[in-house]
């Protein structure tokens, strides 16, 4: 065992004896072609080459740079971590590359405590979106995550998406200098190399587009962000509990009586932004229940939305969220009304809600089978809601990102029904999807869940696991891309 690292030509000249560095036509993740292709699965096949690659690496790190662990990101890198880990004596920490939808639901395995460091090892940097991915459940734990170190640096844009969301890159050699080397030694022809420097020419600017890197910063932008764009003073707050509570998680607290309403909103406080009622549901209803609810919600800063459904005329819905025996607008923050008679219903709400300071989601989507709100129904809720962006804070919907002209102007908040830790459905047309598919592939904000958490043995529990989901998922989209 030498225990001065091997020089960068030297382990540069093995990777390529193991074929590890490849020269021909191939098709990349992102969907481009390459002229160089590398695989560094190889190298758990040569425990040598591999024992000197993470001596190497780690070397690469600054001696200024702290850290007081380590996480391989899955799943190349993990062997090389390893490696490092138990050379150097640096405990190890691994992240789940599925977060299991049951059980634990731990997205970090291993020991930490908030607040320590951890390093990112990474076999190889395109973009930066998989060192990304990582270090946001990381993040999520509690950990810092300020420094990741590679082997090889694409040069394709990687280095100043990780500057751009606070991590150092430390590369043991960019690919130009591994072709440089590759052609010094006679291991690859004038040609071949001029082509990896064009494409590499090329894409340099190609991986990291302008107007990619604008949407994404659109889809990234975080509830922080969100809250200043928000016109409408409830909009601005749910963006901000969420933020400060770090939960996108909304009960649909559809119980038997007003008592149990109360009482599970007193256990499930904690880890929600906003409780959802029915409130024609109780039949213990008393005129001072909207003032103890409202208590309850200032105590645990959460949001109250009433799923009143309007969908009348303008003038009955004034009557309707003013009068009747409910009150709904002395107590519930955000109502929601469909979009079937018009705009005249936003105007109607608007006129009472809006001096009070109350929001307004409109039925854009919903989540029964063969219901009708989908094409050119969605398209004038969206239209509607940018009309009124004062009164309208966002959506009920399904699958926003797949809207036309997705993603929609992000102070509009989306909140998604139909939410269970497995997919599947009611028998009576309710149709679930997974809190990850609700926020990360669907594109939605918010998860409503009722009997997900209603219905199990510990609701506060349950509660707790659907929030670390929706935040995760949250998490992850904001740092993908
Ligand atoms: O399209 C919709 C809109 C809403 S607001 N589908 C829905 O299910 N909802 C509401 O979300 C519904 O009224 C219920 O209160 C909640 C879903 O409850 P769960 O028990 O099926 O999670």
């Amino acid at each position: 065992m030498s225990s001065s690292p091997p020089s960068m030509e030297s382990l540069i000249l093995q990777l390529h004896e193991i074929s590890a560095v490849k020269f021909g036509n191939f098709k990349l993740k992102s969907g481009i072609s390459s002229p160089i292709y590398i695989d560094l699965r190889l190298i758990v096949s040569y425990p040598s080459l591999l024992r000197q690659i993470s001596q190497t690496l780690i070397s690469a790190v600054p001696s200024s740079t702290p850290y007081d662990l380590l996480c391989g990101v899955p799943y190349t890198a993990l062997p090389i971590a390893t490696c490092i880990s138990t050379s150097r004596d640096v405990p190890m920490l691994m992240r789940r590359k599925e977060v299991k939808d049951y059980g634990t639901a731990k997205a970090i395995e291993g020991d930490f405590t908030p607040g320590q460091v951890c390093l990112i090892i990474e076999d190889l940097v395109t973009s930066g979106a998989s060192v990304l991915e990582t270090a946001a459940p990381l993040r999520a734990a509690g950990l810092k995550v300020c420094d990741a170190v590679v082997l090889i640096d694409r040069e394709q844009g990687g280095r100043e998406n990780l500057e751009e969301n606070g991590i150092r890159l430390h590369a043991l050699f960019r690919l130009s200098e591994m072709v440089r080397v590759l052609k010094e030694k006679g291991k690859v022809a004038e040609e071949t190399v001029a082509a990896v420097m064009r494409f590499l020419e090329e894409n340099r600017r190609v991986a990291v587009p302008k107007v990619e890197k604008e949407k994404v910063r659109v889809k990234g932008l975080g509830f922080e962000e969100r809250a200043k764009l928000s016109k409408n003073p409830t909009g601005k707050k749910l963006f901000e509990v969420m933020e400060k509570k770090k939960t996108n998680l909304c009960l649909a607290a559809d119980v038997a009586t007003a008592k149990e309403l109360l009482d599970i909103a007193e256990k499930v406080g904690p880890e929600i932004c906003l409780l959802k009622t029915h409130v024609d549901i109780l039949p213990d209803f008393t005129p001072d229940f909207g003032s103890k609810l409202r208590s309850i919600a200032e105590r645990h800063n959460f949001l109250i939305f009433e799923d009143r459904k309007f969908a009348d005329i303008g003038n009955t819905v004034t009557m309707q969220y003013e009068g009747g025996i409910f009150h709904i607008l002395d107590w519930a923050d955000i109502v929601n009304a469909h979009i079937i008679s018009g705009p005249g219903i936003v105007d109607g709400l608007k006129l009472k809600g809006l001096p009070r300071g109350r929001g307004l989601l409109l039925l854009a989507e919903m989540s029964s089978a063969g219901n009708l709100a989908k094409g050119d129904y969605t398209a004038a809720a969206v239209k509607i809601a940018e009309d009124h962006s004062d009164f309208v804070i966002g959506f009920i919907s399904v699958n926003p990102a797949s809207w036309p002209g997705a993603p929609v102007n992000p102070a509009f908040i989306q909140a998604t029904p139909g939410v269970q830790m497995v997919t599947g459905g009611d028998a009576l047309g309710q149709q679930y999807n997974t809190p990850k598919s609700v926020i990360y592939d669907r594109g939605s904000d918010i998860i409503i869940v009722g009997r997900g958490i209603i219905k199990a043995a510990n609701p506060a529990e349950a509660a707790h696991e659907y929030r670390l989901q929706g935040w995760n998922a949250y998490l992850a989209k904001c740092s993908s891309n």
